[in-house]
């Protein structure tokens, strides 16, 4: 088992669209944890802080304006490979590029749209967890599936 973590945040657009259980689902579905959870109203700052190495790009003041116009699910998933195989399920960042089977790939279309966030690597999920969730709000515990997931 491994306690290897990610964060996962469902954007202002997913939210709207109804797509929170669906996507909740797949990483169930997958057999991950789920060790926290929150629907908030993320800050200017924190965004800007969350996206600080985007700062110099085009679209960043795009992307704030869109993260900031409703509620984020933010959540952090734990288990065996999670930030690599988080990416997989969510789909290449442009959702046209994305396969179909992945969640951007099933669920969206414009990149500005792409309805959720993962972690691209341990040190990012690390620093991102850290801004988004207080050491309290973070859960241990054991699935009694696990053996059933886990060799
Ligand atoms: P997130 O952070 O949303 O998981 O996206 P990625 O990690 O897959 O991709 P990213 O950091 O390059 O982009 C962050 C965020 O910016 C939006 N975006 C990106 C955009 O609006 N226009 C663009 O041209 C790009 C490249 C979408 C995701």
């Amino acid at each position: 088992m491994s306690s290897e973590q990610t964060f996962i945040a469902i954007k202002p657009d997913g939210v709207q669209r109804g797509l929170i259980s669906p996507i909740i689902s797949r990483f169930e579905k997958k057999g991950y944890k789920l060790v926290g959870i929150k629907l908030t109203n993320a800050s200017e700052e924190l965004l800007k802080e969350h996206y600080a190495d985007l700062q110099t790009k085009p679209f960043f003041p795009g992307l704030v304006k869109y993260m900031l116009s409703g509620p984020v699910l933010a959540m952090v998933w734990e288990g065996k490979d999670v930030v690599k195989t988080g990416r997989v399920l969510l789909g290449a960042t442009n959702p046209l590029a994305a396969v179909p089977g992945t969640i951007r790939g099933d669920f969206a279309i414009d990149v500005g749209r792409n309805v959720c966030h993962g972690s691209d690597s341990v040190e990012s999920a690390k620093k991102e967890i850290g801004l988004w969730f207080g050491k309290d709000e973070i859960v241990s515990y054991t699935p009694t599936i696990f053996k059933w997931i886990y060799e």
